[in-house]
């Protein structure tokens, strides 16, 4: 049965790149399948969180969701650590998930930086928590951004390792679902999915403004380098204006944005704001200076964002009914995982005296 997962940590400065790689693509897709939509506190704190801080940028992203045109009446909006499940399975799979498996995870290395030591064990384990995330609702399908490939890829290798461990208990138990892509080596009935990334489209991965060989990101110290959900129509065009870029015109073929990062990034920007292709956006606007293109940019970007922030600005003030929103969320949301969780400890062998 398909269900999609996804998540966006409150961890402050919301930008455009949570937007278009993520948050504006769970939209369309509350439609098509059922949809779980979680902020993810219990990834927050892998690094240290001001405690009202944490409260507060939960309802902003909240907020976020519910202003990009997320129906919490569709889809379930709720956050992690109000389903006790999430933790409950990512202890299990640090159980299944071997260290040389998350040894080679490349955003734990940029994150813990030169001083690993002082990491804390959480940031290590994250994507075990993630893994727990996917699959205490049996999710199919994914829609993240491009840096989360390799966090996506270790839980399909959790998923796997768990399916073929428990194979016998599995089938004994009659917990298992057809293996939809059958292979000697893989069992013909699985427990866990195996989850499809969905990583599509020209906004998979916006880049910083102020470099285009950097991810826009909410930790960058540099305000211009990202467009925040939050920042008014004054604010988005001079960010837009103090873009980096290089002298050249817009080429009008995608293959002349090779070795130009930066305009690459402001097309792939507007394709995505504006629902087309880089080569429609490049028919369009081939040949012209950057000094013409800025402008129809930021017109684009101020007409698609400013709604969503007025939207945030109004369902902030009012965190009553925010809470109600994540509350009734959780109870819908812990009304699938517990059923899995209480699947996983049979088919492990847990005793369970109530
Ligand atoms: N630049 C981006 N382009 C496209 N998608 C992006 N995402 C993040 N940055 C970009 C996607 O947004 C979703 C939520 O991200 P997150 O809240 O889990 O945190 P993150 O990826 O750690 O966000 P940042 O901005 O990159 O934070 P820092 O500065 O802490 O590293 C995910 O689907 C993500 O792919």
């Amino acid at each position: 049965e398909p269900r999609v997962f996804s998540g966006v940590q409150p961890t402050g400065n919301l930008h455009l790149g949570n937007y278009l790689g993520a948050i504006s693509r769970f939209v369309p897709l509350q439609d098509e399948m059922p949809s779980i939509y979680c902020v993810v506190d219990l990834h927050a704190v892998t690094v240290w969180q001001e405690p009202a801080e944490l409260t507060r940028a939960t309802r902003e992203v909240t907020a976020a969701y519910l202003a990009a045109g997320i129906d919490p009446k569709k889809a379930i909006i709720f956050n992690q650590s109000q389903v006790k499940e999430h933790a409950e399975l990512a202890w299990i799979f640090n159980c299944i998930a071997r260290m040389g498996w998350l040894n080679r995870m490349t955003q734990f290395k940029e994150k813990a930086g030169k001083n690993r030591e002082n990491a804390s064990v959480g940031l290590f384990a994250y994507p075990n928590l993630m893994a727990a995330d996917i699959l205490a609702y049996r999710a199919t399908h994914v829609p993240v951004g491009d840096d989360q490939k390799q966090h996506l890829e270790l839980t399909r290798d959790i998923a796997q390792k768990f399916n073929n461990d428990f194979v016998e208990r599995i089938r004994e138990l009659g917990l298992g679902i057809p293996n939809p892509e059958p292979t000697p080596e893989s069992p013909d009935e699985l427990y866990f999915p195996i989850t499809e990334p969905m990583i599509a489209g020209p906004a998979t991965r916006i880049m910083s403004l102020r470099d285009g060989t950097k991810k826009m990101s909410k930790s960058d110290p540099s305000d211009l380098s990202r467009i925040n959900l939050t920042d008014d129509a004054e604010a988005i065009s001079r960010k837009v204006r103090k873009a980096k870029t290089d002298p050249e015109a817009l080429p009008s073929e995608v293959m002349g944005l090779e070795g130009r990062p930066e305009a690459d990034n402001l097309v792939g920007i507007y394709a995505a704001l504006s629902g087309r292709t880089k080569a429609e956006v490049l028919a369009e606007y081939g040949g012209q200076q950057f000094s013409v293109f800025k402008p129809a940019l930021s017109d684009l970007a101020v007409e698609r964002l400013a709604p969503i922030a007025d939207n945030m600005r109004r369902l902030i003030a009012d965190p009553g009914h925010i809470d109600a929103v994540l509350r009734d969320g959780a109870e819908r949301a812990a009304a699938i995982a517990a059923p899995v969780l209480h699947d996983v400890r049979r088919i492990m062998g847990f005793l369970e005296a109530r």
